[in-house]
């Protein structure tokens, strides 16, 4: 089998509410992989917020779809290669990390394609049902919106809610999780997520004021750079830490699993290079007792955690409108059961293109 035409494409896609009054609009990098046997595969990475989708679709176009037209596209581990070492004074993060990952995830939709199954047991399936967690509770939500929404995802059967914790008086974070814990009621557990904005001592003050409410997990500390600030973080504190979200490649959560900085990874899988990679990161956590639980795009996401036996839960945020993508999983019971349809199952929806695309 042949490439014979990456296309590439940048869509702004409208949030759907609530979390619209955190981002709303979201940059998709879109790609599609022509092959001379008519398959085609569809990757794409998504850019919250939409920062950076521009220069992640020029990266895409102009360095790295040159390295894969005319090549097999059933070698992926191969072009992968090819594609992570073109550009050696680039590290393979942030816009770079982000290009490779939407073509890695289109070449291994040609990969399921092709042999018609989907990824899940195209890798060696573990399940194909996965629970998942609700997240949202953006800091721009009132505590009713916050409720609200914590209730909604108990309403569709998941046990788990994860809120951010945003405030710079960590006594107003802790009352916002007391009200929710207490909306939700028993058989409902809670993370909190900081988004990278403490230090150190700030996060070991903020931890032990949550510490008595069974918390699973206190989320990216400190900013992502700093892999020894966040092992220390979870040394100093009693909930286990989880991070990767903004980390990209085995080498990096090779640190953070050496440091022993975090009981949870989330790679997330339009960013830490792709399916070929969170894959590596995974396995690589299996070695050392530590869960992954995938960043976002659950959509992706479902078929990494199907291959997993050191999966934890899928993250469910609704980020795309209804028409956007066609095969979105559906949360039955708390759980979403992972598409028979051959590759990632997914597919733009019909007027997903002429509806939402910016550029070329
Ligand atoms: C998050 C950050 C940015 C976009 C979506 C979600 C968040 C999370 O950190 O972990 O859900
Ligand atoms: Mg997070």
């Amino acid at each position: 089998m042949k490439i014979t035409a990456v296309e590439s494409m940048l869509l702004r896609v409208p949030t759907p509410k609530p979390i619209a009054l955190e981002f709303p609009q979201q940059g998709l990098v879109t790609t599609l992989i022509h092959t001379d046997q008519g398959v085609t595969g569809l990757g794409y990475s998504l850019a919250m917020g939409g920062g950076g989708a521009e220069a992640i679709q020029v990266y895409l176009e102009t360095r790295l779809k040159p390295l894969l037209i005319g090549q097999d596209p059933l070698f992926v581990e191969r072009l992968w290669e090819r594609m992570y070492r073109a550009d050696r004074g680039i590290k393979r993060q942030g816009v770079a990390g982000y290009a490779i990952s939407a073509l890695d995830i289109g070449l291994w939709d040609i990969v399921g394609k092709a042999s018609n199954q989907p990824l899940y047991t195209l890798w060696g399936g573990m399940t194909d049902r996965v629970p998942v967690y609700g997240s949202g509770g953006w800091p721009a939500y009132s505590l009713d919106d916050l409720i609200n929404e914590a209730l909604r995802y108990k309403a569709q059967g998941c046990r788990y809610y994860k809120m951010k914790i945003h405030d710079p008086d960590p006594r107003v974070n802790r009352e916002r999780v007391v009200a929710v814990k207490k909306a939700l009621g028993d058989g409902v557990r809670m993370m909190v997520d900081v988004n990278q904005k403490l230090d150190v001592l700030g996060n070991i003050r903020q931890a032990a004021m949550l510490e008595d409410l069974d918390l699973v997990w206190y989320e990216e500390p400190v900013l992502a750079d700093d892999l020894a600030a966040c092992a220390e973080v979870a040394h100093a504190i009693k909930i286990p830490v989880a991070t990767g979200e903004n980390n990209y490649t085995r080498y990096e959560f090779r640190e953070l699993i050496e440091r022993r900085a975090a009981r949870y990874l989330m790679p997330d899988v339009c960013r830490a290079n792709g399916f070929s990679e969170t894959l590596k990161i995974a396995r690589l956590a299996a070695a050392h007792q530590v869960l992954v639980s995938p960043h976002v795009v659950h959509e992706l996401s479902l078929q990494v955690l199907g291959a997993l036996s050191n999966g934890f839960l899928a993250e469910w945020i609704d980020w795309a409108p209804a028409d956007l993508l066609e095969g979105m999983p559906k949360c039955e019971d708390g759980h979403f059961r992972i598409s028979d349809r051959p590759g990632h199952g997914l597919a733009l929806g019909p007027d997903a293109v002429k509806k939402y695309r910016v550029s070329p």
